[in-house]
């Protein structure tokens, strides 16, 4: 087993990988931008190495720095967190040329991945159930009206380089076509520096599922049940549960072993996530897979009893998966809610600041994930997800009980937070009998 890690990211991950190296025996670097010297994960680590400026660029994206700075340490791997590095080929490749482990899966199973129309080919060769639509890039404009027509309106254009949710363009008819995918070229080749499109049929009103994976190096893989991510706005999610209020036990391990078949189809190791969409009618279709350890990933530790970093630990450091599939057996529902430093009156727009007072929830089946404490100040570079909140019940009656009572616990004072929302949304009728989709906020919530 590794004798020290460098975390390369800050925030609650940061503090959440940190908490699981301590309770493994594990020495732990962090590394800090300047706006960083005063935060949590930074008092927490056992050593900190400043790696440059405020701009992501110039500190938590600068590789040879974090490399310098694990060098320097003696750290023998490096967890990557979320965004950032995280699903960086080119890092985890550099990574391993250096002697280091990086915790994550293979340089080239992040690539088959991340370029999303290449990774649909490789999953329809696979016999994993896609969106219908292009069967990889698109290239002839006359393809493309053929293909359009064939599969019937409305389309979605996507980057290929893009996922969750950016670069996409949606077509109602053959008129908007040429448009549509003309914008979605331009944009992804700005946003990019690719220009590589792909098309699929535009599903209304799907649920967003996606199914947990952990595969070993010796190519054993399970599934660890679902979450469902579809109460999101503008492509963040805002609240995740497991299980599915929809899924019955038969989809529930169709679509898990569908989910290790996408994984075992580009020699997947470690933690993953295959994301679905899910129909009205019960149809399942893969979208994307995410090659990393998740911000939702707590909500599944909650009912399986398993931390998801320790094993993505463990399998780096060449262990094998110390269960089988019949011995994960999922106990009770989960949500979080992820708790932004956002303004939600003025269209959640971030708001750092100082926190001048902080009293997190507590009680049975209450967890937080956050890097905040009092006086710390949010810096305005970074993402504003300042704290997660998370609840297990043994039903989903009791567990929206409990964070509803646990949102009200929670006392945050100093910037405007999206608590008050998040209690709206637990009291949601929609929400309340799970009858929810990717549109229930825009459709039920902002009425804009
Ligand atoms: C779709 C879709 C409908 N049909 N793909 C958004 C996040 C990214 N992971 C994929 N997304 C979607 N892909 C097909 N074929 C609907 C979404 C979607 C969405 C699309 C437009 C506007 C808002 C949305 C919210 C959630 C999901």
């Amino acid at each position: 087993m590794f004798k020290k890690i460098l975390v390369a990211n800050r925030g609650e991950i940061a503090v959440r990988i940190i908490r699981t190296c301590r309770e493994m025996g594990i020495k732990t670097v962090a590394v800090y931008s300047e706006a960083d010297r005063e935060a949590l994960h930074v008092k927490m680590a056992d050593e900190a190495v400043c790696i440059g400026a405020p701009p992501p660029g110039r500190s938590y994206l600068n590789i040879p720095n974090i490399i310098s700075a694990a060098e320097m340490k003696g750290a023998e791997a490096i967890h990557p967190g979320y965004g950032f590095l995280a699903e960086n080929p080119y890092f985890a490749e550099i990574c391993e040329r250096q002697k280091i482990t990086f915790i994550g899966p293979p340089a080239s199973a992040i690539e088959d991945m991340g370029a999303k129309a290449r990774a649909r080919e490789l999953m329809i060769k696979a016999g994993v159930p896609v969106v219908p639509g292009s069967p990889g890039l698109l290239t002839r404009e006359r393809e493309i009206a053929e293909i359009a027509e064939a599969i019937g309106y409305p389309v979605i254009i996507k980057a290929s380089a893009g996922g969750g949710g950016r670069g996409m363009r949606i077509a109602l008819n053959s008129e908007e076509l040429e448009r549509s995918v003309r914008t979605a070229r331009a944009e992804a080749e700005a946003a990019f520096g690719d220009g590589g499109i792909y098309l699929e049929k535009y599903l209304l009103e799907p649920r967003h599922v996606e199914i947990q994976i952990l595969a070993d190096k010796f190519g054993n893989a399970v599934y660890l049940g679902e979450r469902d991510c579809s109460i999101q706005r503008r492509h963040q999610k805002l609240i995740e549960e497991t299980p599915c209020p929809v899924l019955t036990q038969q989809l529930r391990e169709e679509m898990g072993a569908t989910a290790v078949r996408a994984a075992q189809a580009v020699n997947y190791v470690g933690a993953g996530t295959v994301e679905f969409l899910l129909d009205r009618l019960g149809n399942y279709y893969f979208i994307e897979m995410n090659t990393r350890i998740q911000v939702e990933h707590p909500v599944t530790e909650m009912v399986t009893g398993i931390d998801l970093v320790a094993e993505m630990i463990k399998i780096a450091a060449g262990e094998p998966l110390g269960f089988k599939q019949e011995d994960i057996k999922p106990n009770g529902v989960a949500l979080e809610c992820r708790i932004n430093a956002e303004d939600t009156n003025f269209n959640f727009r971030p708001c750092p600041g100082v926190i001048k007072n902080y009293l997190p929830p507590g009680g049975f089946g209450v967890r937080v994930d956050s890097g905040i404490y009092p006086g710390y100040s949010i810096p305005p570079y970074y993402d504003s997800l300042i704290a997660k909140l998370i609840t297990w019940g043994k039903n989903r009656h009791e567990v929206i009980e409990r964070m509803k009572r646990a949102l009200r616990e929670f006392r945050i004072e100093g910037v405007e937070t999206t608590i008050p929302f998040l209690l709206s949304i637990m009291e949601n009728p929609y929400f309340v009998t799970g009858s929810v989709d990717t549109h229930f906020v825009q459709r039920c919530l902002e009425e804009e």
